[in-house]
């Protein structure tokens, strides 16, 4: 298969610089984006142990000078559709994957600059320009070592990989958590056969990985660990649905816990929809007990819709028709009969993503060439 050159780039503290952005006093403390639960810490905030998911209660424990900002999940989801429509002017290889991050097949695009550590500089600064804010930008040979390589710098800078040697090299040495769809439920799993860095995985063969933990989870892991992932920055296959589900190793027994659970799933299957600029039609839960008794409850919008609180409210009306009489095993979301939201695509190109001149100036220099042509 053909050298690919790929970026991946995640906004810094996302919701927090945009609030911060808004209004410069809060530069510099630590903040949190959260009405009960935090969705996310400015890296000050950060420094005291305070993350996403925790309660707002929890994280004052932890940082008594803490600053509460409300969400408004309106202005974020603006921002975000800023930065999907920057970025779509670049090329059109390009995979939202959510609010904040996405995915850039730029092995040809690259080439017309002078080295990849001058691409990501130019992006960074291009984003920054148009919008205020800061991001972090991975370049890789693949998928999986774009998104480690945007993560090594993170917050406002940009990493590196150019061959699988160096990659490997790097992760090695980390904590196996570091290679994405690696979570909790899986590192448990990993750490009862000793593996807990990812070059423990290079002691077993891909045979004993796929014998201790299935077939798809053990390939993912041997190639993980290798460097390899075939998958492609997907920008033409139309969707039909997106959808998590998370198998629970401890079934879940309290309301309180299903609550949880779902309210988690819920927030990533939303970003998906999201970053991929869908509106959908059904929402579906999923519901597998412990006695492998599995149930899809689904319920029609009257109207396409991606906002949060609607697809929630909805949720939580199918969630409240289920009978929970039994222990829970598995809990799914999935939005379903989708349409894609259009990009806008301008014609010009990267000029304004990385050119000094923003698209005012462009224009006016138009008009005059006219002008002085007439
Ligand atoms: P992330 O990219 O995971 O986090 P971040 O941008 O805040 O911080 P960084 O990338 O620098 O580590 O998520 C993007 C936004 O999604 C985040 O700003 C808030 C929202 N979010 C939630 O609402 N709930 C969550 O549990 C998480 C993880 C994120
Ligand atoms: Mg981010």
């Amino acid at each position: 298969m053909k050298e690919k050159t790929i970026l991946h780039y995640d906004m810094d503290a996302f919701y927090a610089s945009v609030e911060i952005r808004d209004n410069p006093s809060l530069k510099g403390k630590p903040i949190v984006v959260g009405n009960s639960i935090i969705t996310t810490a400015s890296y000050e905030a950060r420094k005291f142990g305070v993350r996403s998911a925790m309660p707002v209660m929890e994280a004052r424990k932890l940082c008594h000078h803490l600053l509460v900002i409300p969400v408004s999940m309106g202005k974020y989801m603006e921002v975000s559709r800023k930065i999907k429509n920057l970025v779509a002017r670049l090329t059109e290889k390009v995979e939202f994957i959510a609010s904040d991050e996405g995915y850039v097949d730029i092995t040809e695009l690259v080439k017309r600059y002078p080295s990849k550590e001058y691409f990501a500089r130019r992006f960074q600064k291009g984003i920054y320009k148009n919008t205020g804010l800061t991001c972090s930008v991975g370049i890789g040979y693949n998928k999986l070592s774009a998104k480690i390589a945007s993560d090594a710098k993170k917050p406002g800078g940009y990493y590196i990989f150019n061959n699988s040697q160096e990659f490997v090299e790097y992760i090695s040495g980390k904590n196996i958590k570091i290679i994405p769809g690696v979570g909790k439920k899986f590192q448990e799993l990993l750490g009862e056969r000793n593996i807990l860095m990812v070059r423990d995985v290079h002691n077993y063969s891909l045979y004993e990985l796929i014998s201790y933990f299935g077939k798809s989870r053990g390939e993912f892991l041997y190639c993980s660990a290798m460097g390899e992932d075939n998958r492609q920055v997907d920008y033409k296959r139309k969707i039909h649905s997106v959808g998590n589900e998370n198998t629970f190793r401890y079934p879940l027994e309290s309301e309180v816990e299903i609550k949880r659970e779902l309210e988690s799933i819920f927030h990533k299957t939303h970003e998906r929809l999201v970053g991929k600029d869908l509106l959908c039609k059904t929402v579906t839960l999923k519901v597998r007990f412990e006695n492998r008794k599995t149930i899809t409850r689904s319920k029609t919008l009257e109207n396409l819709a991606d906002s949060r609180e609607i697809l929630k409210n909805t949720l939580e009306n199918i969630n409240e028709s289920v009978d929970y009489s039994m222990r829970v095993k598995l809990l799914g979301v999935s939005f379903g009969n989708l349409v894609q939201k259009s990009i806008r695509q301008l014609s010009f190109s990267e000029r304004e993503l990385f050119n000094k001149k923003n698209r005012v100036d462009l224009l006016k220099e138009k008009i005059k060439k006219i002008e002085k042509n007439n």
